[in-house]
């Protein structure tokens, strides 16, 4: 078997390490990104788009996406689960800062994400923040987020299994990290076919679209290794990514 091409260079796999994410450039043509963004889905597919739409699927299995997944994980990368996150200008609400571990309890611990920006992403239209080194410091309490302006709310049950069978019910909130100092924020310019490679452990979000007409789309796709356990049940029947 040929040795797996590399997608990032050993500077940008140290980077990850260091600083709990990577942003990369050129991951996606102009063509990828359009062909994304003008097709219609056909349904509603929740958190498993990459299962029922090729645009997703194409997306989640991108070379460059999954490939650079594969390095950082050094094996074989199953996709967990797919969002399009289109914040429209004029106030679009984000996703309140929070370790993606919270959502996706997952043992060895191995959950990352590639985050393509599919259109020009910064400060002023609600992009990405990270808070550098974050993944190195535990997973940190987090409540239920109150800026509403901002952040998306909600509260779900979700059924829970270990590798015994055993089940639980676990509620899962919009968690917002406790006692986030705004100085530690880093708000990211990634701009449209570039991508940041992150872990399930930085501290990660966004906050409104506050524009006037520069929509933010991007789609995330969540990757553990393929040894890896999800607790959560709703996400347990992972798509493995072929060579
Ligand atoms: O795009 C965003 O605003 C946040 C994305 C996110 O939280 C994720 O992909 O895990």
């Amino acid at each position: 078997m040929s040795a797996p091409v590399s997608i990032l260079t050993p500077e940008q796999v140290a980077h990850f390490h260091a600083q709990g994410y990577v942003v990369v450039p050129d991951l996606l043509t102009a063509e990828e990104t359009q062909a994304f963004v003008h097709h219609t889905p056909e349904g509603a597919f929740g958190l498993q788009g990459h299962r029922h739409d090729p645009q997703y699927r194409y997306l989640a299995t991108h070379p460059k996406a999954a490939g650079g997944a594969r390095q950082i994980l050094q094996g074989r990368p199953r996709i967990v689960q797919t969002m399009y996150l289109d914040k429209p200008p004029r106030g679009g609400k984000g996703i309140a800062l929070h370790q993606d571990s919270h959502y996706l309890p997952n043992e060895p611990n191995t959950l990352m994400a590639c985050w393509l920006a599919l259109s020009d992403t910064g400060p002023d239209n609600g992009g990405l923040c990270v808070v550098p080194g974050s993944h190195l410091q535990g997973l940190r309490s987090a409540h239920r987020t109150r800026n509403e302006a901002d952040h998306v709310s909600w509260v779900n049950d979700h059924l829970m299994r270990d590798r015994d069978g055993r089940e639980w019910t676990q509620t899962m909130y919009s968690f917002e990290i406790d006692d986030l100092d705004p100085a530690e924020i880093v708000r990211l310019t990634v701009p449209c076919g570039a991508g940041v490679f992150f872990s399930g452990m930085v501290i990660h979000g966004s906050f409104a679209n506050e524009s006037a007409d520069r929509p933010r789309r991007a789609f995330a796709v969540h990757y553990v290794h393929e040894d890896t356990w999800l607790f959560r049940a709703d996400v347990q029947e992972t798509m493995l990514v072929e060579e």
